[in-house]
């Protein structure tokens, strides 16, 4: 597969407003798809965040391996000043929690607010690689749609702050990947959860990867799925997948454009299984 390096112009500008707006905010709301919660760690927010306490927002977890979701909670935790959160942001009144952990985080600038006798609300910034669901946590969190969501990767532009019933402040931002995104692994990781556009990568070999890596953690969901026996090589795998679908084209070939497309297609809708792709 040819090198992944996506950092549209409009990510560069994204990131220089988020650096600009943390002065505004008392914390950050880290939103990241548990399906691969330490691929979706960006570098470059690191930065952006400049020592504000951190909610960790293990979104998708309907989708994921519970046990690496638990393991991904306890490795953010140690980071310190931040407090983290398994979620399925899709499910009606699920980020009920998260009000209490913010009041938390930032018990000390609430009590700094009170000593003057200043009501002022609780701000906090939305951040996440794109696609992993912060505008559907906000709507959730609101408990209305008023953040634009959609099932692929920049859906939301520029900023929009959303105010909650009991005043506080979020502030949804569109999701960001970084320059330089030399990791191969992290790139096919990222494509496969749909935080990158998949239109400029080759579908076939970004399928190889998935197969390769569902068959070596999670042999059995491919084989109750597809009905088929896992073999060693993960094309040889997906040869059996396509046979067993009669997925072929004319002269009995194997169709790998159609095959590939459905086996992504189920691993993204969650019809494989709950399976995580990093360890
Ligand atoms: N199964 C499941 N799907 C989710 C969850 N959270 C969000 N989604 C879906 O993921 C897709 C992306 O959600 P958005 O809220 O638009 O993601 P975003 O991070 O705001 O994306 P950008 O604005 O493009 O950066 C949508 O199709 C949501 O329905 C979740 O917890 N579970
Ligand atoms: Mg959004």
């Amino acid at each position: 597969m040819s090198k992944v390096n996506w950092f549209p112009g409009h990510m560069a500008k994204a990131l220089a407003l988020m650096s600009k707006e943390i002065k505004n905010v008392d914390m950050v709301i880290y939103v990241l798809d548990a399906r691969a919660p330490f691929s979706c760690l960006n570098p470059k927010f690191d930065d952006v965040c400049e020592g504000k306490p951190i909610l960790y927002v293990l979104n998708k977890v309907d989708l994921a391996d519970d046990n690496i979701s638990s393991y991904a909670k306890t490795k953010l935790l140690s980071k310190g000043n931040c407090d983290c959160v398994l979620l399925n942001s899709v499910q009606s009144g699920t980020s009920k929690i998260i009000e209490q952990i913010m009041k938390r985080l930032c018990d000390n600038k609430i009590q700094k607010y009170n000593k003057k006798g200043l009501n002022i609300p609780l701000r906090a910034m939305v951040i996440g690689v794109p696609n992993c669901g912060k505008s559907t946590l906000i709507n959730n969190m609101c408990g209305i749609k008023k953040a634009k969501t959609g099932d692929k990767a920049g859906v939301t532009r520029g900023k929009q702050w959303v105010a909650l019933k009991n005043g506080f402040e979020l502030l949804d931002t569109p999701g960001t990947l970084w320059p330089n995104l030399e990791d191969q692994d992290i790139a096919k990781k990222l494509l496969l959860i749909g935080s990158i556009k998949d239109e400029i990568v080759d579908i076939n070999d970004l399928c190889l990867y998935l197969v390769g890596l569902i068959q070596k953690y999670y042999k059995d969901s491919l084989e109750k799925r597809y009905n088929i026996k896992v073999c060693d090589e993960a094309l040889s795998t997906l040869d059996a997948i396509a046979e067993q679908k009669h997925f072929l084209i004319k002269g009995g070939e194997i169709d790998y454009d159609r095959t590939c497309a459905m086996v992504i297609d189920d691993f993204r809708k969650g019809r494989l299984g709950k399976i995580t792709l990093d360890r």
